[in-house]
């Protein structure tokens, strides 16, 4: 072979060795990119790893690893979603009906946002009427912080289809609990919710409990900056020495303070959960996590002067009609700690004695969701769809440890369920039963959480930071047995998050 051939064939042999190396990259990186594609339509039943805390297994959710998981679940539960519904068989007690529309960015209910306040009493049968007259994307209204039977709660994807526009959705649900809640939409809840598509909800107690001013405070930010009920401040006339409950909901993705300088505050509930023994506190802010709500109770002060309480950029004043508008007032640098505020009571269980314990650690690590590149956040070192489904049982106690590793703080929401919270980075919890459905963890920081399983169903337990929750921070709770037949995608177009 003359040596100038030789000199090709290897130049040649070499050419081929980098075509192939660069076409296997490229196929390697196509494998990643397709196996990281979501199905257009799947069950979050199939998605992610079972995991059984400690408990019995459940061979509905038989501790599969997303195989197949856009196919149907490999067995059929008996209980399936839609049969867990409120009562149908009797007339409601309040009948509402809400028109949800969208024009460009904002959202209304009715015509407004927020939508309509909505106040019933405790035990009442409530039935609403959900139309969709122009949202393209379609609609649902979750009840949140109200603990409804599961067919009620409104996930698109999990308990029912989007509402195309055009069509209706019928919610019945018996209010139990006396308390401050809100409902949203939870389709693509990230827009919708920001963009006004919201509202409150009060369930009074008895009479007879009720203060001589009971007042409702959505905090919302739309584009153009913080209100309250979607206004630039709320003015309550009162007279002098009368009670004041005013119930603040933080619908916001951000977390939130609440303070006064002009009287002394107590902190009646959190989450709908009334706490023990509140104390009054002055110089000391209360805070909101996204989604949560506190009712604080003051009295207007006997000298007839107003209560100015900072919301953040806006404020509610409360005081007798002419009284001049308190002077803004600095942040205080104290807040108060639910964990050591009020005093103990029976919590009707033993989180000492737990039937399943869970971990919920959440990270953030760069990775490929459905093809697209980011930093996503992963949920027991899993990145969404291998995100765990948390199984329980009927009336199993449950202990959960909730681990914040990130650099932002996680508003961690749990549907259908209340929490106490038993410890905050290891150190107990003192009070009154600090009681939860919205829960802040904050960067670094580490709660444990016990509660009844006494709702059957598939639940979410989500971060309500929504553009968190669209980034993967979603996982789910799921009763042995419960079978959801809704699919995320498919034709509901059901998008939650
Ligand atoms: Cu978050």
């Amino acid at each position: 072979m003359p040596p100038g051939s030789e000199r090709r064939l290897r130049r040649n042999n070499r050419l081929i060795v980098g075509t192939l190396a660069a076409l296997a990259v490229l196929v390697t990186a196509g494998l990643v990119w397709t196996s990281s594609r979501l199905p257009d339509t799947y069950s979050v039943m199939g998605m992610g790893h079972a995991e059984f805390g400690g408990g019995p297994a459940d061979p509905v959710h038989g501790g599969h690893a997303g195989h197949g998981w856009d196919g149907p679940p490999r067995q059929l539960g008996d209980r399936d979603v839609t049969g867990l519904t409120g009562p149908r068989d009797r007339p409601p007690d309040v009948a509402v009906e809400l028109v949800a529309a969208r024009d460009g960015d904002r959202y209304t209910l009715n015509g407004t946002t927020p939508g309509p306040e909505l106040r019933v009493r405790q035990g009442d049968l409530v039935e609403v009427t959900l139309v969709n007259e122009s949202v393209p994307d379609g609609v649902t209204l979750h009840w949140h912080g109200v603990d409804v039977p599961n067919a009620e709660d409104g996930v698109a994807g999990v308990t029912q289809d989007a509402v195309a526009t055009g069509g209706s959705h019928t919610y019945r649900f018996v209010a139990e609990d006396a308390g401050t809640y809100w409902y949203h939409s939870h389709q693509v809840s990230h827009a919708q919710v920001r963009g006004g598509l919201f509202g409150t909800l009060v369930v009074t107690p008895p009479a007879g409990e009720a203060a001589d001013h009971d007042v409702v405070a959505a905090m919302h930010t739309y584009g153009d900056g913080p209100t309250v009920n979607g206004r630039d401040g709320l003015r309550v006339d009162a007279a002098p020495g009368e009670a004041v409950r005013l119930r603040l909901v933080n619908t916001d993705n951000e977390v939130k303070r609440a303070w006064t300088a002009d009287a002394p505050v107590r902190v009646l509930a959190v989450d709908g959960r009334a706490v023990h023994e509140p104390v009054p506190v002055t110089d000391a802010a209360v805070t909101l996590p996204a989604g949560g709500r506190v009712d604080l109770g003051f009295t207007v002060p006997a000298a007839g002067t107003a209560v100015r309480v900072e919301l953040g950029g806006v404020a509610v004043v409360t005081g007798p009609a002419g009284a001049p508008d308190p002077p803004e007032s600095e942040p205080p640098a104290e807040t108060v700690d639910l964990l050591h505020y009020g005093t103990p009571a029976p919590l009707g269980f033993d989180p000492d004695d737990a039937d399943r314990t869970f971990e919920y650690r959440i990270g953030r690590r760069f990775g490929l969701v459905d093809g697209r590149p980011g930093m996503y956040w992963t949920i027991n070192g899993g990145m969404v769809p291998d995100v765990p489904m948390f199984v329980v049982s009927d009336g199993d106690v449950v202990r959960m440890r909730i681990e914040n590793s990130g650099a932002d703080n996680h508003p961690m929401h749990l549907h259908g369920h209340h929490a106490v919270v038993l410890s905050r980075d290891g150190e107990p919890a003192t009070g009154s039963p600090w009681v939860v459905d919205s829960l802040d963890v904050g960067r670094d920081e580490t709660y444990e959480i016990a509660f009844v399983a006494d709702n059957p169903g598939i639940w979410l337990d989500h971060c309500h930071d929504l553009s968190h929750a669209t980034a993967g921070l979603v996982a789910h709770l799921v009763y042995s047995g419960v079978y959801t037949p809704f699919r995320i995608g498919g034709p509901g177009a059901n998008e939650p998050e």
